[in-house]
C-alpha cells in the first residue's frame, strides 16, 4: 500500500524533556532544534509554556529562531493554556485531553460530552486566531472508540488541521493501530497524527502501521527519549521508512542522525545502545564467514541499510572462530600480502584453531598471515 505523504513531528523538546535524564538548558534546546532543522524534520514540538517560566521563555526562543521546521507547542485543553501558547509565537498548538475511563476518573474527572464541549471551545478559539491546531485523545487505545470518534468528528467539523491518536502507555499492537487509524481515517477529513510509546517494543512498527492506515504525521524523539522508556526513535523510524522505500526519506539529511544521537545522548547522560538503529556500534558489523563473504561481494546480501547513506562505514569482524577464508583473503589484500588460495585456507584454519583456544584480535590474524609468508621465505611488503 503506498504511504501517504507524511511529516515528522519531532518531540525531543517536549516528550523528550519528559525523559528522566533530560534537563535541557536554553542553549541545549536551541542546539537540538537547529540540528533537527538541519536534518529536515517538518515540525519541532516543544514543552508547554505553562510548565514553568523558563519553559515559556524557551518556547518563545525556539519559535523565534526562524527555522524551516514549524514550531509547535503542547497544551492541556483549557483556554488559559491556549492563550499562553498563542503568546509564544509558535506556528501551531497541539492540544490534548485524557479520554480513557481511568484518566477521566483519576486525572481530570470530565465525562465525554464535557470533553467535546471543551475541545470545541479551545480548538475554535485557536483556529480563530490563525494557528495550526491538533487535538489529541490521550491513551486512545484504552479509550472507548465510540467515545473518541465523536470527539474527533466534533473538532474536524470546526476545520481543525489534525487529530491525534496516542498510545500513551505503549499497549497497542501494529494491528490495533492499523484498525484504529483506519476507523478514524473514515470518520474525519483532517490529517491524522500518531504518537506511540515503546513499553512493549512496538513503537516503530506502530508508527509505520499508522502511516499505512492513512496517518499523515508521526511523533518521534531522538533516541526515543520520553516518559518511561520513551516513544518511537527518530533514527529507528527513519530506518524503517528507508527499508520500505529509500525515496520516503530522501527529503532528509540522513548523516545528521549520527550527530543528533550523539548530541542528545551526551546531553541527557546516556550511552547510545550497542544495538541501536543506524548509530549503534554494531549496526553495520558483520561477523560470520558466510556473511562476510557475501557482504564483500555485494553488501546488499546482508544489509537493508547502506551505511554510506548515513555517513557511516561497515565493519567486517574477522578475528574469531566463525571467520571464513574470503574474509581472511580480503584482510591479506588490505595488508598487500599476495597469497595463494591454499595458503589462505590454511591460514584460516589456523586462525579458527587459535580462536578456539583464546579470544583473538586483528593483530593475531595479521601475525598468522605474515608468519605464513615468512615460512615460504618470500615476504611481501
Ligand atoms: C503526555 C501525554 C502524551 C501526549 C501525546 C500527544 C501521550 O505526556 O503529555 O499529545 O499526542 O503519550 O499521550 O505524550
Ligand atoms: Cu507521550
Amino acid at each position: 500500500m503506498p504511504l501517504e505523504a507524511f511529516s515528522i513531528i519531532e518531540s525531543t523538546l517536549r516528550e523528550g524533556e519528559q525523559f528522566v535524564g533530560a534537563n535541557f538548558g536554553t542553549e541545549q534546546k536551541v542546539a537540538i532544534a537547529r540540528a533537527l532543522d538541519e536534518f529536515g524534520v517538518e515540525y519541532i514540538e516543544v514543552t508547554s509554556p505553562a510548565a514553568s517560566p523558563q519553559s515559556y521563555e524557551d518556547c518563545r526562543a525556539i519559535a523565534s529562531l526562524g527555522l524551516k521546521a514549524k514550531v509547535l507547542t503542547h497544551t492541556r485543553c483549557t483556554i488559559d493554556d491556549a492563550r499562553l501558547a498563542m503568546e509564544t509565537g509558535v506556528d501551531g498548538i497541539d492540544v490534548l485531553i485524557g479520554t480513557s475511563s481511568v484518566l477521566r476518573q483519576f486525572s481530570h474527572g470530565k465525562d465525554i460530552p464535557r470533553i467535546i464541549e471543551m475541545a470545541r471551545e479551545v480548538v475554535s478559539f485557536l483556529l480563530g486566531h490563525g494557528f495550526e491546531v491538533r487535538f489529541s485523545t490521550e491513551d486512545s487505545f484504552r479509550s472507548n472508540i465510540e467515545d473518541i470518534i465523536p470527539i474527533y468528528q466534533a473538532v474536524d467539523e470546526l476545520g481543525i488541521n489534525r487529530v491525534g491518536i496516542a498510545d500513551t502507555v505503549g499497549v497497542a499492537t501494529p494491528m490495533q493501530v492499523y484498525n484504529l487509524v483506519s476507523r478514524v481515517r473514515q470518520a474525519v477529513g483532517c490529517d491524522i497524527e500518531f504518537h506511540g510509546h515503546n513499553d512493549s517494543g512496538c513503537a516503530i512498527a506502530n508508527a509505520f502501521c499508522a502511516l499505512e492506515a492513512g496517518a499523515t504525521h508521526v511523533d518521534v524523539s531522538v533516541l526515543g527519549i520520553g516518559e518511561r522508556n520513551g516513544i518511537a526513535p527518530l533514527g529507528g523510524f527513519v530506518a524503517r521508512l528507508y527499508a520500505h522505500d529509500r525515496a520516503l526519506v530522501s527529503k532528509y539529511n540522513l548523516p545528521k542522525i549520527v550527530d543528533l544521537d550523539n548530541m542528545v545522548a551526551d546531553i541527557v547522560g546516556v550511552g547510545i545502545p550497542f544495538n541501536n538503529y543506524i548509530t549503534g556500534i554494531t549496526a553495520f558489523t558483520h561477523k560470520a564467514g558466510i556473511h562476510a563473504k557475501a557482504v564483500l561481494n555485494n553488501p546488499e546480501t546482508y544489509e537493508i541499510l547502506d551505511p554510506h547513506d548515513f555517513g557511516l562505514t561497515r565493519y567486517i569482524s574477522i578475528a574469531h572462530r566463525l571467520t571464513g577464508w574470503n574474509a581472511i583473503k580480503a584482510r591479506a589484500e588490505q595488508l598487500d600480502l599476495t597469497m595463494s588460495d591454499a595458503e589462505l585456507r590454511a591460514a584460516t584454519a589456523h586462525i579458527k584453531a587459535l580462536a578456539d583456544e583464546k579470544p583473538i584480535g586483528l593483530d593475531d590474524v595479521d601475525a598468522v598471515l605474515r608468519h605464513m609468508i615468512q615460512e615460504r621465505g618470500e615476504a611481501h611488503v
